[in-house]
């Protein structure tokens, strides 16, 4: 494990502006997790990806990308004085993660043959439970010690636990959940905890979730568009092409983010699936979808979010993959992330 530093330090020598060694902490200094304000979690899961593979390998990429990043930010201004610890990635997932992707594999493989699922779905979903458990235990630490937590994904599926862990400590909250994909497929392709059922299963066994609020969606079954009907109140769609028609209708961007934000409630969590924004931002995630949201709109939107007076309670970045020839998709990843840092810290006068 690389050398951790007190804050004070990690602050002096982040402003010192020296180049980091490669192995060093989130944005070029590795702080002490037990000086942070805020945990970054880890999750090098990809078990149940259905189409590009790569995500398991987001949070290294991020992390060394995080390096490349200037520490002031326009809207939040200095995040990283709060105290960000990017903790380290705990060996269990990364050990399940194999032998469940090739499990998985053989299931999707049977399926496409029109044969009935293998014994190795099994597998897969008791991997699947044993992930969540685990990052619900390394969540619940965290919380449990007053600080906020954060899930770097892996797929979509990585930060079930976060959100249990959360749901523990707030009775109600919403999501802001930005994505091309709604993911409320119930066990898509058999998998209980497929990337594209989580919020399929959090809806269904987190009633603190009062409001589910989606954003950017253009990927997307009937069943997906009838479930999000069907869960009435406690969920709103804003569709890709509506916002573009908005858009196209004169409406700002402005008034955009602000209806969406009027339909969360005084907490919320954010859920960004990197696969939200357009795929030249993106271009080797799992399942890109053309059109999408702008990096300058979705910074946009968490600075009206943490302008609102709502508390950002916790948050996951999820299905960054890493190109095999350049860093592009980490780098936008590293910078994302480090927006989620700053609204989530800035919504709870840390920055
Ligand atoms: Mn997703």
């Amino acid at each position: 494990m690389a050398k951790q530093y007190p804050l004070a330090q990690v602050v002096v020598q982040l402003e010192q502006g020296r180049p980091p060694e490669p192995d060093a902490g989130f944005l070029g200094a590795a702080l002490d997790p037990a000086e942070a304000g805020l945990l970054l979690i880890p999750v090098p899961w990809e078990a149940t990806t259905s189409y590009g593979g790569g995500t398991s390998q987001g949070p290294q990429a991020i992390l060394k990308a995080s390096h490349q990043l200037d520490l002031e930010d326009a809207a939040f201004g200095q995040p990283y004085r709060a105290g960000i610890s990017f903790i380290e990635a705990d060996d269990t997932i990364a050990e399940l993660n194999l032998p469940a992707r090739e499990a998985a594999l053989t299931v999707i493989e049977a399926l496409e043959e029109g044969k009935k699922a293998p014994a190795e779905l099994a597998l897969v979903n008791r991997a699947s439970e044993e992930v969540n458990r685990h990052v619900y235990q390394q969540a619940r630490a965290v919380l449990s010690q007053g600080k906020l937590a954060a899930v770097v994904g892996g797929d979509h599926a990585s930060p079930q636990g976060l959100i249990q862990a959360l749901a523990e400590q707030h009775a109600d909250f919403g999501i802001l959940h930005l994505d091309a994909h709604h993911d409320l497929r119930e066990a898509y392709e058999g998998f209980v905890c497929s990337h594209a059922s989580i919020f399929f299963n959090v809806m269904a066994q987190q009633a603190q979730v009062s409001r589910l609020v989606q954003v950017g969606i253009r990927d997307y079954c009937r069943r997906e568009a009838d479930y999000a009907r069907d869960l009435g109140e406690r969920a709103r769609v804003f569709y890709g092409a509506e916002l573009f028609r908005s858009k196209a209708g004169g409406e700002s961007w402005l008034s955009i983010c602000d209806r969406i934000i009027a339909a969360l409630p005084q907490q919320v969590y954010v859920s960004f699936d990197i696969d939200a924004l357009d795929p030249p931002y993106c271009p080797n995630t799992g399942t890109p979808v053309p059109g999408g949201l702008s990096f300058d709109e979705a910074s946009y939107l968490l600075e009206r979010l943490a302008q609102s007076g709502r508390q950002i309670i916790g948050f996951d970045l999820c299905e960054v993959a890493p190109g095999k020839e350049d860093e592009w998709d980490a780098n936008v990843g590293a910078r994302i992330l480090y927006k989620l840092c700053g609204a989530t810290l800035r919504s709870q006068g840390m920055c």
